[in-house]
């Protein structure tokens, strides 16, 4: 049997995450209407869903059942959504375009994006506490942690505290690197670790490994485009962080190495799946697609 080329993989899964997050999310119709159909418009229909893609690989190398990586899938697509919608608001990054089209508080207002962002996290742990997901109440009940501390004041709201407290300072590339790790790659490492759940600790060991050094590459690959891609391609706005005097990686190092320190990191977490061979293809064509997105 030919193996499915990556581009197809990828689709095939960003549609059946799609599928998911409509049938899980409350129908428009439904009251509060308004609530729900910002809901809606803020988690279905765009983004690349690299999350979803990372954890539905993991569970595939450690045999997590499919509908326990649906589950986990959806519920970090979710908590994701959630945080972008409260990161374009005023009072944090205040951005009018998101995945190409009016950011939730513009289609909106402002209250209802607070309580969009609400709602998207609470549906997120919704997901994961189901009551028939997992025939292991143990395993269930880690990932209920993982998600909570990723997505909490030590992992990714932490990070963005540490993001709104560094405008206009000086941070050197430990401090930055710090403050991603939690913003960025908290939830990127959760995604990894959710679908691993299965996983031998030998595997989950490495998986981390693999997902910390994506997590910052995704980071550093972002801020290099937010240099050198325009708002049509990102569909978001572009030179928003030099421009706001945010502290970035090309700031900080310049294009030319912060370009190789994306690729060392692409290489730590190809040598930490190294061992696991023809199994973690699609997480080794995750890691491509990762470094050398163009949006
Ligand atoms: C509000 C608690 C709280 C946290 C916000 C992640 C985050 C923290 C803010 C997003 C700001 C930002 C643009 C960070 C750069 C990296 C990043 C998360 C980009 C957006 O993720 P993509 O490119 O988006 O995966 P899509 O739209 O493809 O899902």
């Amino acid at each position: 049997m030919t193996a499915q080329i990556f581009t197809d993989w990828a689709q095939t899964h960003q549609i059946r995450i799609e599928k998911t997050l409509d049938h899980t999310l409350p129908a428009a119709d439904l009251a509060p209407q308004q609530l729900h159909s910002a809901m809606r418009y803020s988690a279905l229909g765009g983004g690349k869903r690299v999350r979803a893609l990372l954890c539905y690989a993991a569970a595939d190398l450690c045999n997590t059942e499919l509908a326990v990586a649906d589950a986990a899938a959806s519920a970090v697509e979710l908590i994701h959504a959630y945080s972008l919608v409260h990161d374009d608001m005023p009072c944090m990054d205040d951005d009018d375009l998101r995945r190409g089209k009016p950011s939730c508080h513009k289609q909106y207002d402002d209250a209802t994006a607070l309580l969009v962002g609400d709602a998207l996290q609470s549906l997120a742990f919704e997901c994961l506490a189901h009551p028939n997901l997992c025939k292991n109440a143990s395993l269930q009940l880690q990932m209920l942690a993982i998600l909570a501390q990723a997505s909490g004041s030590l992992g990714m709201a932490g990070g963005q505290a540490i993001d709104l407290a560094s405008v206009g300072k000086p941070l050197n590339q430990t401090e930055l690197e710090a403050m991603h790790c939690l913003k960025t790659g908290a939830l990127i490492q959760a995604a990894v670790l959710l679908g691993a759940v299965s996983g031998s600790v030998t595997q989950i060991n490495a998986l981390k490994v693999y997902a910390q050094n994506i997590g910052l590459a995704f980071q550093v690959v972002d801020d290099i485009l937010d240099v050198e891609a325009d708002s049509q391609t990102l569909g978001k706005t572009a030179g928003k962080d030099a421009n706001s005097n945010k502290p970035t990686y090309v700031t900080i190092l310049g294009l030319a190495t912060a370009k190789m320190h994306a690729q060392q990191l692409y290489n730590n977490a190809i040598a930490a799946i190294a061992p696991f061979g023809d199994q973690a293809l699609r997480l080794r064509e995750l890691a491509d697609y990762i470094t050398q997105r163009r949006f």
